[in-house]
C-alpha cells in the first residue's frame, strides 16, 4: 500500500488526487507544516528537504508532486492517465506537466513566498506584484491551449497534468483574478471537480467550496 505524506491544500494534493483517480489502496500521513513537522528527524530521513509531499511505496521514499504522479500513473497503466511511452500523446502529457511544474507552479511560490526573493517591503510587494501578473498571463496560455482541443489539457483523455493544473488553480483562489475567471479555464476546472474522485480528494483534505 503507498503512504502519501501530505497537507491539506499544500503540494501533495496533485498525487492525492491521482491516488484517488487510479483506485488503489493508499494512505494519508499528515505532517504538520505548522508544528515544524516537516523539519524532524523521522521526516527528513525519508525527505532531507523537509518538503512535503513524500510517497512512500514499498522501500522507495519518492519526493517531486509531478514525479509522483507519474509514477503512480506508469504503475498503474489501467488508470489511462498517460499514454503509452513514445507516443505523441505522452509527450504532450510530459510537456504540459513540465510547464505546470516548472513554470507555473515556480512562480506561484514567488507569489506565496515573495520575502524569500526580496528584503525589503516595498521589493517583496514588488515580487509578489510581478508574480500575480505572470500567473495571470500563464492562465491566459492555458486557456488559449484550451480552446484548440480538450476537453482536457491534453486533449481527450484526462491526464496526470488536470489534477496539476487543478491543484494549482486552487492555489490562486485569493489572486485578484483566480482561474474561475479565466475564459475557457473555468469551465474545464468546473468539469474536473465534478469528477467523483477528484471532489473525493479535496474533501478528504478537508477543503471547502470553492476549490478554484
Ligand atoms: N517542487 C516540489 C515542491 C515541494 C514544496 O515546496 N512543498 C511545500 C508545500 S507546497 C513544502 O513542503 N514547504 C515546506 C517549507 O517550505 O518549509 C514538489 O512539487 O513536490
Amino acid at each position: 500500500m503507498y503512504s502519501l505524506y501530505y497537507a491539506p491544500g499544500y503540494s501533495s494534493m496533485a498525487p492525492h488526487m491521482v491516488l484517488r483517480l487510479i483506485g488503489c489502496p493508499f494512505e494519508c500521513v499528515p505532517v504538520d507544516l505548522a508544528r515544524g513537522e516537516h523539519q524532524g528527524a523521522s521526516f527528513l530521513a525519508l525527505n532531507p528537504l523537509g518538503r512535503i509531499p513524500v510517497l512512500q511505496d514499498g522501500t522507495l521514499a519518492l519526493t517531486e508532486a509531478a514525479a509522483i504522479c507519474l509514477h503512480l500513473a506508469d504503475k498503474h497503466p489501467g488508470a489511462g492517465l498517460v499514454p503509452p511511452i513514445g507516443s505523441a500523446q505522452r509527450a504532450d502529457v510530459y510537456r504540459w506537466l513540465f510547464y505546470l511544474s516548472n513554470t507555473l507552479q515556480a512562480e506561484m511560490f514567488c507569489w506565496f513566498y515573495p520575502d524569500r526573493h526580496a528584503d525589503d517591503a516595498a521589493a517583496v510587494a514588488g515580487v509578489k506584484a510581478h508574480a500575480e501578473t505572470r500567473i495571470a498571463g500563464m492562465f491566459d496560455h492555458l486557456a488559449a491551449h484550451l480552446v484548440q482541443g480538450g476537453p482536457y489539457l491534453c486533449g481527450k483523455d484526462l491526464s496526470v497534468a488536470d489534477p496539476f493544473l487543478l491543484m494549482l488553480a486552487y492555489w490562486a483562489l485569493d489572486m485578484q483574478r483566480p482561474a474561475r475567471a479565466v475564459p475557457r479555464l473555468g469551465p474545464y476546472l468546473e468539469r474536473l471537480t465534478q469528477l467523483p474522485a477528484i471532489a473525493a480528494a479535496f474533501e478528504a483534505e478537508g477543503l471547502a467550496r470553492p476549490w478554484f
